[in-house]
């Protein structure tokens, strides 16, 4: 059996890494813009030559400092994500410049209110529906964005440098999606657990050709591995599919214990996955009207309706040839919680696979009723 290639090494360490690399970047005089979700537009942060980064938000480490502040009954990432900026525990948030973040759910954006008052925030107003209307009003979000960039920064983003990065930040993401594109195979060449921590370390590296050349190796590696049979994963491994919340702060406890049991995790379809990453940006229209209907078009339970993130699944679940689905929803978070509703009737009914929902949040109380859990739901596949 063929080890992981040691490229592998640089992603899985990438966010104890990434504070290093941060210190050397505010050392060289450059910016950095910390950010919390999948619909800020990065394009436009590489545009006004500052760093993109994702704050911290995925321990129980800071909420109980965070609970002083915020009610006990709120989404685990959102206490986590005031938490660590309350405590200047986070580097990245503490070597952030800005930090921009956007009317998502009800929770985030009020916790903003208070962020905004330890840091400096940009708030971007996200439309909840899909539009024309919306439309409109996200590309001026984005228009405000650049502003705001221009002032705070003192630089000027032209068009040129918006297509240039759209071109740069579409490349990673042909890449990373060729590298979860390996979790189709039969047997895959790597486990979910693995594929995971790349496609996080990916939101932690700051030097994105690096970050290419290291993805190309191993996907050239992985593919021997399948072609060879070399890889360490049963073909008769159960496939599961992951979708729901964000699942930094869980997949010790979602992940880990699916694969010891037997199953594998091939395709997620959370944040960190497939719903940032399959959509490119065109390249060929006014670089914010592109834009805006790249990150508008984002599938995320904060859109009403939001159809897309059904169909994504509806095709995932071919494509990766899905023996079950596992939703995690974070605790108090409604928006999920109330489209598992959709999202189970359109597994179980339409596609006739297994669904489980796990609700859950960033503490290790429930651990060993999730791996029972587990247990219980690998078995009917
Ligand atoms: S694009 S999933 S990162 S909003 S914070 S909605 S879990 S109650 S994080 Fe998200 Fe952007 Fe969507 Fe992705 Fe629920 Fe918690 Fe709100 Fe959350």
């Amino acid at each position: 059996m063929k080890s992981l290639p040691k490229d592998f090494d640089a992603f899985s360490d990438a966010r104890r890494q990434g504070f290093l690399k941060a210190k050397e970047i505010k050392d060289r005089g450059e910016n950095i813009v910390g950010v919390f979700c999948t619909y800020t537009p990065k394009e436009v942060i590489y545009a006004a030559g500052a760093h993109p980064v994702s704050l911290c938000a995925s321990n129980d480490e800071t909420i109980p400092e965070a609970e002083k502040h915020l009610p006990k009954n709120l989404c685990p990432l959102i206490k986590a994500s005031y938490g660590f900026a309350l405590t200047d525990k986070c580097p990245y948030m503490y070597f952030s410049d800005l930090v921009v973040g956007e009317t998502t759910c009800d929770g985030k954006k009020k916790m903003y209110e208070l962020l905004g008052e330890i840091k400096d925030t940009h708030i971007m107003n996200l439309p909840n529906m899909k539009d024309e209307d919306s439309l409109k009003l996200w590309r001026k979000e984005i228009e405000k964005l650049i502003s705001r960039l221009e002032e705070k920064f003192n630089v000027k983003i032209t068009e040129e440098k918006l297509r240039n990065s759209i071109l740069s930040c579409n490349k990673e993401r042909k890449i990373l999606k060729e590298f979860y594109s390996l979790g189709k195979l039969v047997p895959p060449p790597i486990s979910g657990y693995e594929i995971y921590k790349v496609l996080e370390g990916a939101n932690f590296t700051f030097n994105k050709e690096e970050q290419n050349n290291r993805l190309i190796k191993m996907i050239e590696h992985l593919k021997e591995v399948h072609k060879n049979n070399e890889g360490p994963i049963s073909k008769s491994a159960p496939r599961i599919l992951i979708t729901g919340c964000p699942i930094g702060g869980v997949y010790e406890k979602v992940v880990k214990p699916l694969e010891e049991l037997g199953g594998v995790v091939v395709a997620f379809e959370s944040c960190s996955g497939i719903k940032n990453l399959e959509e490119l940006v065109n390249e060929q229209e006014n670089p914010i009207d592109a834009l805006a209907k790249k990150y508008l078009n984002i599938p995320c339970s904060v859109m009403s309706p939001n159809k897309g993130r059904e169909d994504i699944i509806k095709n995932l679940i071919e494509e990766y040839k899905i023996d079950g689905v596992v939703e995690v929803v974070l605790q108090a978070c409604h928006t999920y919680a109330v489209e598992s509703y959709n999202i189970r009737r359109i597994v179980t009914k339409d596609k006739e696979i297994p669904y489980i929902a796990l609700e859950t949040d960033y503490s290790q109380a429930d651990f060993g009723q999730i791996k029972i859990r587990m247990e219980a739901f690998l078995e009917l596949l």
